[in-house]
């Protein structure tokens, strides 16, 4: 079985930053050490050193054989980034400003929230259909372009159930700021249960609608048919910081 993305790069980062601290301290001890040593007050002339051979070879190999096991694991966590499983359940994510749509495929159901199924692969076709933005799962380590006249992809699959965030990474306009979404992790059974819930063409045609005009007061309108199920779970502050709401506030101005 493969290794799961988040734990990959964690892994990375944990042994780039192990590396990282102790270098320092060897630096900071070797340093204060040499201040002390070779001071003007037990050394008041300074002498010249020569090559050394056995020294120079040292810090030449050890710090290319620390490099070369952090390409390793990095080139190991991209591979397994870059090759998405066969077996991964698709879903289309679509970013306008200021908003991500995730549309089913196998089912046709369109949505504000992505909901998956926990413990699946996930395979995400990322789409723009105005400027570029990036989508962004910070708990999930992945992020990838959405670029107008693109398809990118990136896969990811959630050990935990929860709710989690989803960023646009790339300034967008705006309103970038407030381009979140949120990524609902759920048992298989409420997944399949959900994704069947709201009739398809219903739901299509609502954000369709929104999809091909593009406007802000467009999205707007999309914003308050019911969707999902997430404001319910939302905890009430969370709800009224939305980026529709904050939207709606911008446009009054
Ligand atoms: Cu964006």
């Amino acid at each position: 079985m493969r290794p799961n993305i988040i734990s990959q790069t964690d892994g990375t980062m944990m042994f780039i930053i192990g590396c990282s601290i102790i270098l320092l301290l060897l630096v900071t001890v070797a340093m204060i050490f040499f201040c002390f040593k070779y001071s003007r007050k037990k050394h008041p002339v300074a002498e010249n050193i020569h090559g050394n051979t056995t020294l120079e070879v040292t810090w030449t190999v050890l710090p290319t054989i620390l490099v070369m096991i952090m390409f390793f694991y990095g080139y190991m966590g991209y591979k397994n980034i870059r090759d998405i499983p066969g077996d991964a359940y698709v879903i289309k994510v679509s970013g306008q400003m200021w908003k991500w749509t995730f549309d089913y495929p196998e089912t046709k159901k369109k949505s504000d929230t992505l909901f998956v199924p926990v413990g699946k692969n996930i395979k995400m076709e990322i789409y723009a259909n105005d400027v570029l933005h990036s989508f962004y799962i910070p708990s999930m380590r992945v992020k990838e372009d959405a670029v107008p006249g693109k398809t990118n992809r990136l896969w990811f699959n959630a050990e935990h159930e929860g709710r989690y965030d989803i960023a646009c990474a790339e300034y967008c306009g705006m309103n970038h700021s407030y381009m979140y979404a949120v990524l609902m992790v759920v048992s298989q059974e409420k997944f399949d249960k959900w994704v069947k819930e709201v009739p398809a063409a219903d739901s299509t045609k609502k954000t369709t609608d929104s999809l091909n005009t593009g406007g802000v007061k467009d999205s707007l309108k999309t914003s308050t048919t019911p969707v999902d199920t997430t404001k319910k779970t939302a905890d009430t502050n969370k709800v009224k910081q939305t980026p529709d709401a904050i939207r709606k506030d911008t446009l009054k101005k």
